[in-house]
């Protein structure tokens, strides 16, 4: 009896499901991949419901004769394995960053005299609203709030990008390249201190103060599914501290940074140029502490940012501080450094896995950016934060075309570069 083999990724079935089931039941026995948790995260969607429940729900399906899991977006492991007749997928893949996967896959099924088989999308109101109800599941807070953790259990290094609105928000959930024949897209959100005061014209000195950094944050949780990592700064008075990690908490956010800095903060990247005092062991400890108390939920992480590196105070004082402040309750260690090479960074990590190898280790990659986020991985880090780069890269081509239009007296030289407005409506769902 001939095989055909389908790969589903999804947490619900509806009809576009059974009708591929269908279709491939028409051709031959019926085997239903299920894409592992690994492989889904940097395909399209992050699943909601687990990879062992997954595998029941398919194996529940009617029709279906056996369910493998499939652990290469690829295909390679399962074509190989099982070697189908047919393998069938809705046609919605011919197009966009998917297109590379459908060409792989279609020289693979054709090298043994296999048939890819395109079905037509179900396109219809009721397969929409499935889709919208799964998107809307994972914007919930209690959902939103653990996939951080779950991403760290699932990936080598969870790859956060940094957003300041809703529109760099979608930017962050919705950009998907195909590298290599593989997609790949961001893990998770950050909101820079940096980026949030400078879209607001202000400098980062805590002066934008927490109700505002908190309208940010509704507004990219408005328009986005993807886990957010805030940047709490010094996370202020310690009385103080205890109310915003309730407040992250009930909009959703999965991690608040604090820094080891008391009085005026100043960014870390102007490091000893300006003055900076770093609150000592106990302080930092203190407020960690209070935090993790007042903390309700368990899938809330509060990591301590190490400032010795930035501030000069050597590599002992860096490790010292980060066991300290892992005792004290620091669901993860953010180390930071604003050297050009990465070796200060690396022989931090090196030394702290020496002792502790479980803690979450962050890194925010801006001066140190030619280490890859492999390299880092190798080194024990788990999360790779891009702090600025959107920000930096919007900001002069803004300035650009604002002096262009001043120069020309019309705007038709700055045209070329300017993004289609159609093309700005399709970053933004409609209902
Ligand atoms: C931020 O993005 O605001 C940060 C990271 O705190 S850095 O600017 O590198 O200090
Ligand atoms: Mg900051």
């Amino acid at each position: 009896m001939k095989t055909a083999y389908t790969c589903f990724c999804t947490d619900v079935i509806h009809e576009g499901h059974l009708n591929i089931i269908n279709e491939a039941k028409k051709r031959g026995r019926v085997i239903i991949g299920c894409l592992s948790d690994a492989a889904s995260i940097r395909y399209n969607k992050f699943p909601t419901v687990s990879q062992e429940e997954r595998l029941k729900l398919y194996r529940s399906i009617e029709g279906v004769d056996e369910v493998v899991i499939q652990n290469d977006m690829l295909y390679d492991d399962v074509i190989n394995l099982i070697k189908p007749d047919y393998v069938l997928h809705g046609d919605n893949w011919k197009e966009g960053p998917e297109k590379a996967i459908r060409d792989h896959v279609d020289g693979l099924v054709k090298e043994y005299g296999g048939e890819l088989v395109d079905i037509p999308y179900t396109y219809n109101e009721k397969v929409k609203k499935i889709d919208m109800q799964l998107r809307e599941k994972l914007a919930m807070p209690e959902y939103r709030r653990k996939r951080l953790r779950q991403l760290i259990s699932m990936t080598p290094i969870v790859k956060a990008m940094e957003a300041h609105s809703g529109l760099t928000g979608l930017i962050v959930e919705k950009t998907v390249v195909e590298h290599d024949g593989k997609l790949d897209q961001f893990d998770a959100m950050w909101i820079s201190s940096l980026c949030d005061s400078t879209a607001k014209g202000k400098p980062d000195i805590e002066l934008v103060d927490m109700t505002s950094r908190f309208r940010t944050i509704d507004d990219i949780t408005e328009v986005t599914t993807k886990p957010i990592i805030f940047d709490g700064d010094t996370g202020g008075l310690t009385e103080h501290f205890v109310y915003t990690v309730r407040s992250l908490e009930k909009m959703g956010v999965s991690a608040v940074i604090i820094e080891d800095k008391k009085g005026l903060k100043k960014n870390s990247l102007f490091g000893t140029e300006v003055k900076q005092t770093q609150a000592t062991i106990e302080e930092m400890s203190a407020k960690i502490a209070a935090g993790k108390k007042a903390q309700l939920t368990d899938d809330f992480m509060i990591i301590a940012r190490i400032e010795s590196l930035i501030l000069e105070q050597g590599m002992e004082d860096a490790l010292a501080r980060a066991h300290a402040f892992v005792a004290a309750g620091a669901d993860g260690i953010m180390i930071h450094s604003r050297r050009k090479e990465p070796d200060e960074i690396l022989e931090f990590c090196d030394e702290f896995r020496a002792d502790n190898k479980e803690t979450p280790i962050v890194v925010v990659p801006s001066s140190f950016n030619v280490i890859t986020e492999e390299e880092l991985a190798a080194h024990g880090v788990n999360i790779v934060i891009y702090a600025n780069q959107l920000t930096r890269s919007a900001f002069p081509a803004m300035q650009k075309t604002a002096e262009d239009i001043l120069r020309y007296h019309r705007a038709k030289e700055v045209d070329d570069r300017l993004m289609k407005i159609k093309d700005i409506i399709t970053l933004i769902d409609e209902l």
